[in-house]
């Protein structure tokens, strides 16, 4: 197998605080903590840019994109030195990570691969599949090896990229019909992003005990058509949850919306004995709530895994280019080989089909405008 050098900082295990790249923290401080790692910047002698260490990496797997654990997961290891698992769940620099066996091992990253750490981001993710060197005498095992990742769910912070689970089957996108109000411009977001990611999004509309749902049947019409399987859920009065029941019990599922829109509670209402800790009242007004503060895969007793994620305040797009943003519109796409220009942006040329349509009726003007929204960039806030 062809063999290539590939040179790496060493500034970035050196002079960084390890606890300063704890994701935990970053999820109790509502932000990705990339955002707060001025560290980097710090003043440092002149020649110590140029400190680099020269790595042997595989050069036959594939590079999917440009992040660390791609980097990582080229990287060749004497694997019969290593066991393999999944990620569970990663406190500080201590991730767990579980063996085919059931068993989980304490594991940190090796030093190598933490050269590897983009601003600071840690090289791992929950539901990564990792080979790791157990430990000899009670320690801490040692990750070496990060294999290509298929599903991520991913977030942009403040231009970075935040990785929040990979290895994830399909995305149950959770809205609460009340208490907060519904707001179906995150919720295109969040398919966009699935989308983007790999993931089979699933929509879940719930606290659906809080409203007359007639007034909601638009809204599941609207999703049913274009194709995604829609729920109308309450864990109050236990509504849909057989379906959702069914749908968890294989694969993995992560579980995403606003924070107090019900996440856990309907975990909970899935398997009762989680014990997923809940907002004890309906405060669902008050800021920095996020009463889940790190992602974590839970094996159900009923097969499969589920990862509770966090509400974050803020969530921009990731990883999708502004020309791209139309194809993840599934109503858009029989209008936008009709637009007079190729390149159309469905905003503000002339002969454009896609706002034809919407003139017409025939695409529901608030898919319209989530679009144009997730195209200025302009951020949902889901305060
Ligand atoms: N009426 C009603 N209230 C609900 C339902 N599900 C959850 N709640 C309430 O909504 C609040 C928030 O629930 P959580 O399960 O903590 O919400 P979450 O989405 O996990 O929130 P974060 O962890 O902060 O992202 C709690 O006070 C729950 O009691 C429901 O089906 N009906
Ligand atoms: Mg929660
Ligand atoms: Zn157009």
């Amino acid at each position: 197998m062809a063999k290539k050098k590939i040179r790496v900082a060493l500034r970035k295990n050196r002079h960084n605080r390890t606890r300063a790249n704890d994701l935990t923290q970053a999820y109790r401080d509502d932000a990705p903590q990339a955002s707060s790692a001025p560290t980097h910047d710090r003043v440092r002698p002149k020649g110590d840019m140029s400190r680099h260490r020269t790595i042997i990496e595989d050069d036959a797997s594939p590079a999917t994109s440009t992040d660390g654990a791609d980097h990582a997961s080229r990287r060749a290891i004497d694997t019969a030195r290593c066991l393999q698992g999944r990620v569970m769940s990663i406190h500080g620099s201590t991730s767990s990570v579980q063996t085919a066996d059931g068993q989980i091992h304490p594991c940190q990253v090796r030093r190598l691969l933490k050269t590897l750490e983009i601003e600071g981001r840690s090289v791992i993710t929950v539901g990564d599949r990792v080979w790791f060197r157990p430990s000899t005498g009670g320690g801490v095992g040692l990750i070496e090896k990060v294999d290509p990742r298929s599903g991520v769910i991913a977030r942009g912070y403040r231009h970075r990229r935040h990785l929040i689970a990979a290895n994830v089957d399909q995305v149950l996108i959770v809205s609460a019909l009340a208490e907060p109000g519904l707001k179906l411009g995150l919720v295109d977001r969040y398919l966009v992003s699935a989308e983007c990611g790999g993931v089979r999004p699933i929509i879940v509309l719930n606290k659906a005990d809080l409203v007359d749902l007639a007034s909601f049947q638009w809204v599941v019409g609207l999703y049913a058509q274009l194709g995604y399987e829609t729920i109308t859920a309450s864990a109050a009065d236990r509504r849909g949850l057989d379906r959702l029941g069914q749908l968890l019990s294989s694969g993995v599922t992560a579980i995403t919306g606003q924070s107090g829109v019900g996440k856990s509670s309907l975990l909970n209402a899935i398997q009762p004995g989680l014990n997923l800790r809940v907002a004890e009242v309906s405060d669902w007004t008050s800021k920095g709530r996020h009463t889940t503060t790190s992602a974590e895969l839970i094996a159900l007793e009923a097969g499969g895994y589920v990862v509770d994620t966090p509400g974050l305040r803020q969530f921009e797009l990731w990883g999708v280019a502004p020309g791209q943003i139309s194809e993840h519109f599934l109503e858009f796409r029989a209008y936008i080989p009709q637009c007079r220009f190729p390149d159309c942006s469905h905003s503000h040329e002339t002969g454009c089909a896609v706002k034809e349509a919407v003139h017409f009726g025939q695409i529901h003007p608030g898919r319209y405008d989530s679009y144009r929204k997730l195209l200025d960039q302009k951020s949902i806030d889901d305060e």
